[in-house]
């Protein structure tokens, strides 16, 4: 690691503090150009247990720049993957308190439920959908504390991946039901198509996300365990949302599911 533990902790506190008072930053690899992997994923972790120690709970997991539209849409490479605590959770079709973010974007998503533990290295797609309960449609509110949504995958891992609030809902569907590649999704907001795509924009099958997910996790000693949800990342590049705002997305053979912006 680049860094020591007091700067992660300031670098953890600055982000979160930022997400909490509703006002963004320069993205921190600009103060702090030799910091790594271990630094970004170490602040991240510093910002989880900030929010467990003020008694939030982790309700899952995500993966995100997974899609070549999202990869594109902010010049990157490679996924990333974050946590979503219950403070988060909009419930189905309900109100995303706008004032209470920086520059919301929304992101149309496939969801994993888990019914067995998945643990890498080694983990590929048939283990997760061996794995996988069931799936069901998502809209992730991606919120990044960094000025106009510029900055390094580094950066953008230390600020838990600009996770800020989600949605799930819809039909929840048996894995085996659902062809998760061709499986079609439209995102409307305010009634008008806004993105349109099929479940292979996520590394050609969203098991892949998950699959990785569990690889990036056995790398650090963890699993997912059984009843993890998973968020596999935006089939599409995300949308900005303001207030009045109504999203919803439809993915074939899982219904809908929305939520508004006030
Ligand atoms: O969930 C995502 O794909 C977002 C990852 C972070 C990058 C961004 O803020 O767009
Ligand atoms: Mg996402």
């Amino acid at each position: 690691m680049a860094l020591n533990q007091a700067t992660i902790a300031q670098l953890a506190e600055h982000l979160e503090n930022c997400q909490l008072q509703v006002r963004d930053t320069p993205k921190i690899t600009d103060e702090h150009p030799g910091m790594d992997w271990d630094d970004a994923y170490a602040i991240q972790d510093a910002i989880l247990q900030r929010k467990l120690a003020r008694g939030a709970r982790v309700v899952g997991l995500k993966a995100g720049l997974t899609s070549h539209a999202k990869m594109k849409q902010m010049g990157v490479e490679s996924p990333v993957f974050g946590f979503l605590v219950d403070d988060y959770c909009v419930p189905e079709g309900g109100t995303v308190q706008t004032r209470e973010l920086i520059h919301p974007k929304v992101e149309p998503e496939i969801v994993f439920v888990l019914k067995h533990a998945l643990k890498g290295p080694g983990c590929h797609i048939g283990a997760v959908l061996a794995a996988t309960d069931f799936v069901l449609p998502g809209i992730e509110v991606i919120d990044s504390r960094y000025r106009d949504f510029k900055f390094d995958l580094k950066s953008v891992v230390a600020d838990n991946t600009s996770a800020a609030r989600f949605v799930v809902g819809g039909q929840a569907q048996r894995p085996e039901r659902v062809d998760l590649r061709t499986c079609g999704i439209v995102l409307e907001k305010n009634g008008q198509p806004v993105a349109l795509g099929a479940g292979a924009a996520v590394l050609g099958h969203p098991a892949a996300a998950i699959a990785m997910l569990a690889n990036h996790l056995g790398r650090r000693g963890q699993e997912l365990p059984a009843g993890s949800m998973i968020l596999s990342g935006g089939v599409t590049e995300a949308v900005s949302v303001q207030a009045g705002d109504n999203v919803s997305l439809r993915v074939q053979g899982m219904g809908s599911v929305s939520l508004r912006f006030a």
